[in-house]
């Protein structure tokens, strides 16, 4: 049976899985979940996943969630494709932390900026939009600096790294649809933006876009 990834439009963690089963060419089945109609909290998928979270990835009778866990698996399980995880163990060690450094710091830092623009239509407090926006700002600078050429880990082809940190720096930059003069997209610097040029202009990029995303 091809594997399955349980996915939800737009959720970044799951993109980044979907961005790795592409880049390794490895058969699957896209299964959309309904988070309008709470697929993700019915019994059939809180089976796969007791935390109600996707994506999931189903290999036959082996359900595994938690995005980051199922890139190291897809590596493992697939060892004659396009790794993830590429190189000598400080070059795998250095993705790793890229991963971690993706989730733990750059998602959160839009955390606040997305809560207090979707929290209500607005008008919002310019207040806290202002101090929101200069906690991502003072993270995003850092990636300038970070981030390797051309793919985030200073490798050839883009890694777990990349595929973690891209639907983030989307997911932010989305903001901008919600109140377009955030003035995102200019905090994007020269390296950041190269990169995401980079990354857009990968072959299988366009058909991974969030479907909602496409409307
Ligand atoms: N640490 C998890 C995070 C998964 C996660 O937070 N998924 C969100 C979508 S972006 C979700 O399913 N949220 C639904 C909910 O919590 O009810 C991972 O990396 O897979």
């Amino acid at each position: 049976m091809a594997l399955v990834l349980h996915y939800g439009s737009g959720s970044p963690f799951a993109w980044r899985v979907w961005l790795a089963l592409e880049s390794k060419g490895v058969p699957y089945e896209l299964r959309m979940i309904s988070f309008s109609d709470r697929d993700h909290k019915k019994p059939e998928f809180l089976a796969l996943n007791p935390r109600g979270k996707i994506p999931v990835l189903q290999d036959d009778d082996f359900a595994l969630y938690e995005s980051a866990a199922i890139m190291e698996y897809l590596d493992e399980r697939f060892p004659a494709t396009v790794a993830l995880f590429p190189g000598d163990a400080r070059q795998r060690a250095c993705i790793r932390r890229l991963v971690l450094e993706a989730d733990h710091y750059f998602g959160p830092s839009f955390d606040g900026l997305w809560d207090t623009l979707f929290a209500s239509k607005g008008p919002w407090d310019d207040d806290v939009v202002a101090r929101e926006l200069e906690r991502f700002a003072n993270e995003i600078v850092r990636w300038e600096a970070l981030l390797g050429a051309p793919f985030a880990a200073g490798t050839d082809a883009p890694t777990a790294a990349d595929f973690t940190l891209y639907p983030h720096l989307a997911l932010a930059l989305r903001l901008e649809k919600r109140k377009p003069d955030l003035a995102i997209r200019p905090l994007v610097g020269p390296v950041l933006g190269a990169w995401q040029a980079r990354m857009e202009a990968l072959p299988y990029f366009a058909k991974t876009l969030p479907p909602h995303w496409k409307a």
